[in-house]
């Protein structure tokens, strides 16, 4: 089974991104049964959706997961539907901001993702991993990315099926902010594997 992951560059004012650490930690362990390619994206409207759709091209993966970061959050959130809406009040790594503008203009309000979103999350909380199904993954970039994917299979006819992991700040992220959540690397990578596994 091929599998796409990607995770993205750092953004706002963070030196490292989980979803990347992340990516890079699963090619280091690898996972039993899966060809495993990961890459990372821009946190650029427009770019950062053009590169995953290559990717996608390039190596015609059974499944993708994307990973980003979703600070704050204190769980892994399972992403359940992505929609067909950019608005971001803080400009994305190229200076872009959004206001509540179209993805993609004839495509649906929203596509649900592809993976089993339930099973996931359930097989998470079985292992023990703080984790919920999410129905926002907000109308920044990652959402920009997961719309982009799951309307370009959609299109394209293809069997892969696409989900979208949100994960807490690292624990290095939040010296500077005592009132946010972390989760420690190990703990996210162990969630990607059983959210990977769980699709097989
Ligand atoms: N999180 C942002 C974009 C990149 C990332 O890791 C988001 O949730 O849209």
């Amino acid at each position: 089974m091929k599998v796409l992951l990607t995770g993205f560059q750092p953004f706002r004012n963070e030196s490292l991104n989980p979803s990347w650490e992340v990516c890079k930690q699963m090619e280091r362990e690898g996972l039993e049964g899966c060809d495993l390619v990961i890459r990372d994206l821009p946190v650029v409207f427009g770019e950062a959706r053009e590169r995953a759709i290559q990717y996608f091209g390039e190596f015609l993966p059974d499944l993708i997961f994307h990973l980003g970061e979703a600070g704050g959050r204190t769980h892994i959130s399972v992403e359940r539907i992505a929609i067909n809406c950019d608005d971001a009040r803080i400009p994305d790594n190229a200076g872009q901001k959004k206001e509540a503008q179209r993805l993609i203009a004839t495509g649906p309000d929203g596509l649900f993702a592809t993976v089993p979103v339930e099973n996931i999350t359930e097989a998470l909380q079985k292992a023990t991993i703080p984790a919920v199904v999410s129905n926002s993954a907000g109308t920044y970039v990652c959402n920009h990315v997961f719309y982009g994917m799951l309307h370009h299979i959609w299109t394209q006819k293809a069997a892969t099926r696409v989900g979208f992991i949100h994960l807490p700040y690292l624990p290095e992220q939040t010296i500077d902010k005592p009132q946010k959540a972390s989760m420690d690397i190990h703990l996210m990578v162990k969630a990607v594997k059983i959210a990977i596994t769980t699709c097989l």
